[in-house]
């Protein structure tokens, strides 16, 4: 039987809640938060998934990526959503803000990171590029992803 991938998600995040809090998702060992009523700059965002006990998203490898890019797919949310990886330490220097280690996995959109215009140091995953992941400048608007371990 052909299963698509929003109806795995759907009967995903049905049944598989269990361990975490209502309005999070489960998937493997996380739970995820995703804020698509409201858009906000990457540091509110961050202040955000930290107030609800997580933090901005930590993509580890190519299957919780995929998770995570799927369930925007499923949302008509603008421009996409922030990602917990920032270079504002270090530019060009890339961590994740929940444990301030570098990249396992990269999803970049080509010729990403650019650090374009007067500087991108706030990693989003980008409608415009099927969400391939974009530096952009942390004062944007965006929806964002919240992790936190189950
Ligand atoms: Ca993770
Ligand atoms: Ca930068
Ligand atoms: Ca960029």
């Amino acid at each position: 039987m052909f299963i698509s991938i929003i109806e795995y998600l759907y009967i995903f995040s049905t049944v598989k809640t269990l361990g975490c809090d209502v309005g999070w998702k489960r998937f493997m060992s996380s739970c995820y938060y995703f804020e698509f009523e409201s858009v906000k700059t990457c540091y509110d965002a961050k202040s955000d998934c930290h107030s609800k006990g997580g933090y901005l998203v930590k993509i580890d490898n190519k299957v919780e990526n995929w998770f995570s890019k799927s369930y925007l797919q499923t949302d008509n949310n603008k421009d996409g959503a922030w990602i917990g990886a920032h270079d504002t330490v270090q530019e060009s220097n890339f961590i994740w803000e929940s444990e301030n280690t570098s990249f396992t996995f990269t999803d970049w959109h080509p010729d990403n990171p650019n650090d374009a215009g007067s500087g991108e140091d706030c990693a989003s995953m980008r409608k415009l590029g099927d969400y391939n992941w974009n530096d952009a400048s942390c004062s944007l608007l965006y929806s964002y992803i919240c992790e936190k371990q189950k």
